[in-house]
């Protein structure tokens, strides 16, 4: 984690809140894969400060690589992503039989060559792609030959892309969801980063279905009633799709090793990551933002884990629980020091107390189920 910090970030001065929860999770994605990033990103807040005209927060590196960023509509961003993925893939395979052609070509030299066939064998590999790359097209310029013309005219894609798509809960548990199912069915590599606020912070703060029980948004104005949708155990209904919850502020170790093996893994990946955001009303105030993110996974309100369908074929358990026993007893103090539910107590005082309860109850629920699937019960 630390040695990360000194990687140039490719996503700087944005647009967002201060302490926005969203943020720290982009900027440090774009330290590690930055340089040859895709992002679809959905409608919302992070679509917002990173497009607020005149400016974008994603920028270059010395070398003028940096994250490839559009955003598309709220219901299709998966979608969107998925045929970035699948349009840069295909302009790949004709690179592939062009290498290939190349292999045989009569002009192109035996370093050439060498070099066609170490593309071949690796090209999703970035870091070979990316030094095949650099070494080849002054070659390929140089040789001139039909077959390196064509290459030449497709050099962006000789490096392999990291595919990401970002949205926010709304999009994700909800309007998008059809989409985002579909994708994650799809198999295709790919990388779904939810940004989970648990409302539709853009908008103002209206409930998705990942508003927990308890909790007023807009739209549920008494406090939710029902409990929060399990958008990481659907997906790993699938049994190939990698799937983590995270929270940086809980344990940046836990982020850093899901983030890197959910980019590894050669197929869809979905990562929910615990966002606090102002229509949370935190009461220790937005600059401890992160030490939130800790609170809640200590209290037990929110649990880290991540789901590696590798390991299954290892003969290994695939899902790991990381956050520790919570300790429940701070439970419901967690939820007092934030305006949205401890609200409840000044709205509805006949209500905030079964309400709440119900909650932590749910949140226990949640853990069993994490902990049944983790072997640990
Ligand atoms: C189909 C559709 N409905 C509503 C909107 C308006 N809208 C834009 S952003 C947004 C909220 C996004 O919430 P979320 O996905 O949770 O992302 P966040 O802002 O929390 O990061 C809404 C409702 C829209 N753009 N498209």
């Amino acid at each position: 984690m630390k040695n990360a910090q000194f990687a140039q970030p490719l996503f700087e001065f944005s647009g967002a809140c201060a302490g926005c929860g969203e943020t720290p999770y982009i900027k440090n994605i774009t330290q590690l894969f930055g340089d040859h990033m895709m992002i679809a990103n959905a409608t919302g807040c992070s679509s917002i400060y990173s497009a607020a005209f005149p400016s974008s927060p994603y920028c270059k590196d010395a070398a003028g690589h940096g994250p490839a960023w559009q955003n598309s509509l709220f219901e299709d961003f998966c979608e969107f992503g998925l045929g970035m993925h699948l349009g840069s893939d295909r302009i790949r395979e004709t690179v592939a039989s062009l290498m290939s052609k190349g292999l045989e070509c009569e002009k192109c030299s035996p370093e050439m060559k060498t070099l066609f066939q170490q593309w071949l064998d690796n090209r999703n590999n970035y870091n070979v792609t990316r030094e095949v790359c650099d070494k080849l097209v002054p070659m390929m310029e140089a040789c001139g030959c039909d077959t390196c013309k064509s290459i030449l005219n497709l050099k962006n894609y000789i490096p392999a892309r990291s595919q990401w798509i970002f949205g926010g809960d709304g999009a994700s548990y909800d309007i998008g969801y059809g989409g985002l199912d579909h994708v994650l069915a799809s198999g295709e590599n790919v990388n779904i980063l939810v940004l989970d606020t648990e409302v539709y912070s853009n908008t103002g703060g209206q409930s998705s279905k990942s508003t927990p029980v308890g909790a007023i948004a807009k739209f549920a104005a008494s406090g939710k009633k029902i409990r929060k949708k399990d958008l990481g155990m659907m997906a790993i209904s699938y049994g190939y799709v990698y799937v983590a919850q995270v929270a940086m502020g809980a344990s940046p170790v836990q982020y850093m090793n899901v983030i890197k093996e959910a980019e590894a893994y050669d197929g869809p990946s979905l990562i929910i990551a615990y966002s606090p955001c102002i229509n949370h009303g935190l009461k220790a105030g937005m600059g401890l933002s992160q030490k939130e993110e800790k609170l809640a996974v200590d209290c037990g309100y929110w649990h880290l884990y991540h789901y590696n369908p590798a390991l299954e074929a290892e003969g290994k358990n695939p899902f790991s629980l990381d956050s520790k026993e919570p300790d429940w007893s701070k439970f419901q103090d967690f939820l007092k020091g934030e305006v949205r539910f401890a609200s409840l107590y000044k709205l509805f005082p006949d209500q905030a107390e079964e309400l709440l309860q119900k909650t932590e109850e749910f949140a226990k629920l949640r853990l069993g189920t994490y902990k049944r699937l983790a072997g640990k019960e």
